[in-house]
């Protein structure tokens, strides 16, 4: 009997290896992201202030290619295991593209923000991100030209912690999914899971940063070893 089995709230971390095989850059693996940017200047709000322009090249890079990218079978097994069990399932991401959404997931937890939305740093008002975004663009709500992607850069509050916090401490089974877990507070789930005498699991292209608090590694690209998971969590 696998850790899965008759696991009844689990709750599901992804991280930018989800959207590997879809043609999304990750941070932290050869050539990724953080290889050809630096994070201080591009993916904190120090960075936003000295010079927002070359933050929104990024960002509207990063949206253009989620945009041209399309769900793999690793979102679509995840979108297939909430409808299977929609009130068993947490799905909590890290990572800021649309694709679980576009695999036909419903409430996904975005505690890094989402590419698609955008934010005035006036005003707190959010509204839906157009394609390309410039310093200059005004907020709908308050004409400020403070407008930002609704991001959570380093230095910043992830999102909807409360809500995550709670799934955590009920959690039977915690499975992180495609992340370093170099990242805190999401790298540090898998122990609060634990403390919450939940099973832990890991599916990844390779072991993680915390790959030792797991108590199952299934080491492989998402596309292959998220789909058997769910197979057999729905068998
Ligand atoms: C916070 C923006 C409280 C969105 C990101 C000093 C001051 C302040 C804070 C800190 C500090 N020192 C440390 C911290 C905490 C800091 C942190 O953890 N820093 C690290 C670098 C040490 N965290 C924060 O600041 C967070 N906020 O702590 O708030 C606070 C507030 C104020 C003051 C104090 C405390 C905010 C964190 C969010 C930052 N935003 N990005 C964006 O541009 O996308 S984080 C960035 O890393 C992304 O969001 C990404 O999601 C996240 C995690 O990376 P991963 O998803 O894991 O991706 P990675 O490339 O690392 O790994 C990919 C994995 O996939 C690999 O394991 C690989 O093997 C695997 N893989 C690859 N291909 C495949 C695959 N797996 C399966 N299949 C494949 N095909």
């Amino acid at each position: 009997m696998t850790i899965s089995m008759n696991a009844e709230r689990i709750v599901i971390l992804t991280g930018a290896g989800l959207s590997a095989e879809s043609g999304l850059g990750t941070f932290r693996d050869k050539d990724g992201l953080w290889t050809r940017y630096d994070l201080n200047e591009v993916a904190t709000p120090e960075g936003f202030a000295r010079n927002p322009a070359l933050v929104h090249e990024f960002y509207n890079a990063r949206r253009a290619n989620m945009l041209a990218a399309n769900p793999n079978a690793a979102h679509l097994a995840l979108a297939d295991l909430q409808h299977f069990a929609p009130d068993r399932v947490t799905l909590v991401t890290q990572n800021v593209d649309d694709l679980l959404e576009r695999a036909g997931a419903r409430e996904v937890i975005h505690m890094h923000g989402e590419l698609t939305r955008a934010l005035c740093a006036s005003c707190d008002h959010r509204w839906d991100a157009p394609e390309t975004m410039q310093p200059t663009d005004p907020c709908p709500a308050c004409g400020a030209q403070s407008t930002r992607p609704d991001i959570v850069w380093f230095g910043e509050f992830p999102y909807q912690m409360e809500r995550i916090e709670a799934a955590l401490t009920n959690a039977d089974l915690f499975v992180a999914i495609g992340t370093s877990g170099n990242v805190y507070p999401a790298a540090g789930f898998v122990q609060e899971a634990i403390f919450a005498g939940a099973r832990t699991l890991e599916l990844n292209l390779e072991a993680s940063a915390n790959t030792g608090l797991f108590h199952e590694s299934r080491l492989g690209p998402a596309s292959l070893v998220v789909p058997e998971w769910v197979a057999e969590i729905r068998s």
